[in-house]
């Protein structure tokens, strides 16, 4: 689907500086004039906010599923798209959002083993036709990834369910990104994460600011 709007999102492992990146961005592009939306997955909406909580939650009873946890992911995703996305895009925004379709397909298609094509056409059937114009992928060790979620806290932070996976999952998902990345190497871009965050965000630049000019 083509809309005036640009959808541009954000992927990475855990602490890869994701936040941060888009922060920043958003300061640039809106002082460059565009009208940026900054969102995020699992989230986005009330309700996505809240399918959130219980997807990232770690409580000793609370066992969710490898169909569940797509299932909720995807719930989030759709109204996500109805609700916000789709909208900002009819009315020409830069949206920026912090993960989308090539998380679910690196974390549960692949990492967690349901099948890429599985988790792909689900994929399909929650976007209603809406999918990244762009994406940034902040490729970073996932140890270092980890340590810098620890720093940031200033000390050993509590982990998340899907943080908790440990390290052969998560060095799992960059693989799985690295792969997507290659096959779809006109949309992914595959920016070296574990340089500092002014050269992480000039490099992003260097390939958002021509995209959305020559788009625009
Ligand atoms: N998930 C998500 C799925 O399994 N399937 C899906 O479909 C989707 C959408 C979501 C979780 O859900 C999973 C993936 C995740 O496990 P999340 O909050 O998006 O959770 O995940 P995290 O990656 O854990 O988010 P974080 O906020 O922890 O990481 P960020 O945003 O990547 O990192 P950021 O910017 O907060 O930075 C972390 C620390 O590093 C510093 C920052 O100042 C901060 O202290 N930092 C740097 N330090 C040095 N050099 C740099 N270049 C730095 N950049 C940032």
């Amino acid at each position: 689907m083509n809309f005036p709007g640009r959808f541009i999102t954000i992927e990475g492992g855990e602490g890869s500086g994701k936040s941060t990146l888009i922060a920043e961005l958003n300061r640039f592009l809106t002082n460059s004039g565009y009208s940026v939306l900054v969102t995020r997955e699992p989230g986005g909406t009330v309700f996505g906010e809240k399918v959130r909580e219980l997807l990232l939650e770690e409580k000793k009873d609370l066992r969710v599923g490898l169909l569940a946890e797509l299932f909720l992911f995807l719930a989030s995703r759709s109204q996500h798209i109805e609700e916000v996305i789709k909208p900002a895009l009819i009315s020409g925004r830069v949206v920026l959002c912090d993960r989308f379709n090539d998380s679910t397909i690196a974390y549960q298609g692949i990492a967690r083993g349901l099948g890429r094509e599985l988790v792909e056409d689900q994929c399909h059937l929650a976007c209603q036709g809406v999918f990244p114009d762009l994406t940034l992928f902040l490729d970073l060790d996932p140890e270092l990834g980890l340590k810098r979620r620890e720093l940031a806290e200033g000390k050993p932070s509590e982990k998340d369910r899907i943080e908790n996976a440990g390290l052969f999952f998560h060095e799992s998902v960059r693989k799985a990104l690295l792969f997507l990345a290659e096959e779809n190497a006109d949309r992914i871009h595959v920016i070296d994460a574990s340089f500092p965050k002014e050269v992480v965000l000039e490099k992003s630049l260097r390939i958002l600011q021509p995209f959305l000019k020559r788009t625009s």
